[in-house]
């Protein structure tokens, strides 16, 4: 029958010891790595375990987390440094962050880019001149052109005109 003992030492490392109970040789006392079961070690979900050499082993918090290795929290890289572009906006995830482009903008995470909605398909309406602008657009009626807000009308002096 054997016994598992697990000791703690000030710097947070542990040993393991496989004990054989009734046995009363000097090599009753045997190191069990600790790494490979859970039950086995205080490392946190969100930790690395490694075996050290004398049934030792430590915990180390995985990168985007900080802590002692036994207990590890996530870091809000959106409330310190972090590589999001200045088009883009922060979201904090666990382990993690990303940095989705803000309306208006497109590209990945470190760059954003103003999107040219003159370019290609044009989001004005007709009669309209589009202006690109940084994030956005406007659109404004061409000359004796007028808008009700969401088309451009021809004047009654540019529809007479027309008319001859
Ligand atoms: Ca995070
Ligand atoms: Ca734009």
């Amino acid at each position: 029958m054997y016994i598992y003992i697990r000791c703690k030492h000030l710097s947070s490392k542990y040993h393991i010891f496989l004990l054989r109970v009734g046995s009363k040789k000097s090599n009753n006392i045997l190191f069990k790595p600790a790494c490979n079961h859970d039950e086995h070690n205080d490392c946190d979900a969100n930790a690395i375990c490694s075996d050290l050499p004398g049934g030792s082993y430590k915990c180390e918090c995985n990168n985007g987390y900080f802590g002692s290795g036994t207990e590890c929290a996530d870091i809000d890289e959106c409330s310190g440094t972090n590589s999001c572009d200045s088009n883009a906006s922060c979201s904090n995830t666990a382990g993690s962050y990303r940095c989705p482009c803000n309306e208006g903008y497109t590209g990945y995470e470190t760059y954003c880019r103003d999107i040219d909605e003159c370019a290609g398909l044009n989001w004005c309406p007709e009669n309209s001149d589009c202006t690109n602008t940084y994030g956005s657009y406007t659109c404004s009626c061409k000359e004796n052109y007028l808008s009700d807000g969401r088309q451009c009308h021809g004047t009654y002096k540019n529809n007479i005109k027309d008319f001859f």
